[in-house]
């Protein structure tokens, strides 16, 4: 699975002046984030609203994704829902299309025992021959399966990896010693990127790649490199702005910041916060400080 490293922006979909899916706005971004070195795309998860959109719109957008991207990158598809059966219809939907591979959050808002949660999983993998990539984000899905449960679930045939969204970087080498070198772990939290890559993630899937490409590409290129003084030093960067950002609704900072350098990317959909004016002469004076303009 060679094919999955580096960084690759969970994609903020962008939304057209009907409120629907921008297919141009679409191309647009995804292009301009290749040519700043996104190394594939993450579709539809916690950035991309996906639990904001209907199960078509989420078809739709991995269709015009790769139909943008061809074969450049590999696009992941999201597909974690509440219940099994929009997950499985979304997977193999995904495969059909031509995705490299599906994700999924742990099942959330009703209390799943490790059971449950593994049979969730297996439903999902059996639905289709497509690699699957599970998702652990406890601050937003309230479910925290523990590293014995990852190493059970490594063992599944089908089941590549994970994505890990948690600042607790002890647990995320736990998970990777436990489930053998094979088992691909994606750093969640833009904020400790470089921390997750030294641990031995194989990349990162994150949000603020949509703002920020081109310095995390350069940090990820000079860590492997083994210059970690110069990867640090542009990771305290990035982390100035995600500082800022941290003041927001991550999705809304980034939809404004996107806006303003010319991608109509809309706003994010309610209860998402709606900006107001002043938050947008706020937002407009840390993207002039930061050379975003
Ligand atoms: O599914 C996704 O859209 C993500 O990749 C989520 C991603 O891990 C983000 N985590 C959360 C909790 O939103 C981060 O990229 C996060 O926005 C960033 O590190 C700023 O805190």
């Amino acid at each position: 699975h060679e094919q999955f490293n580096g960084i690759i922006p969970a994609l903020i979909t962008p939304y057209g002046a009907d409120g629907g899916i921008s297919d141009s706005v679409t191309r647009q971004l995804v292009r301009h984030l290749i040519s700043q070195g996104a190394a594939g795309f993450y579709l539809s998860g916690s950035t991309g609203e996906g639990f904001l959109q209907s199960t078509e719109e989420r078809q739709q957008l991995l269709e015009i994704v790769l139909d943008e991207v061809k074969s450049e990158v590999p696009v992941i598809a999201h597909v974690g829902a509440m219940d099994t059966a929009t997950a499985v219809q979304l997977t193999r939907h995904a495969h059909q299309a031509g995705a490299a591979a599906v994700s999924a959050v742990t099942p959330f808002y009703y209390k799943h025992g490790p059971e449950q949660v593994m049979r969730h999983y297996i439903d999902i993998v059996e639905a289709a021959d497509i690699p699957l990539i599970a998702y652990h984000i406890p601050g937003l899905t309230g479910s925290n399966a523990s590293v014995d449960f990852y190493k059970e679930l490594s063992q599944v045939d089908g089941i590549i990896g994970l994505k890990f969204t948690s600042t607790n970087v002890y647990e995320m080498q736990q998970i990777m010693d436990s489930c053998g070198e094979d088992f691909l772990v994606f750093n969640g939290p833009d904020e400790i990127c470089l921390a997750g890559l030294t641990m031995g993630a194989c990349g990162a899937i994150g949000s603020t790649y949509n703002i920020m490409m081109a310095p995390f590409a350069e940090l990820y290129r000079l860590f492997h490199e083994g210059k970690l003084a110069e990867a640090r030093t542009l990771q305290y960067e990035v982390n100035r702005v995600i500082r800022e950002l941290l003041r927001y609704d991550f999705i809304a900072f980034e939809r404004e910041i996107l806006r303003l350098q010319g991608f109509e990317v809309g706003s994010p959909r309610k209860p998402i916060q709606q900006l107001i004016d002043a938050q947008r002469a706020d937002i407009y004076e840390v993207a002039k400080r930061f050379s975003f303009l």
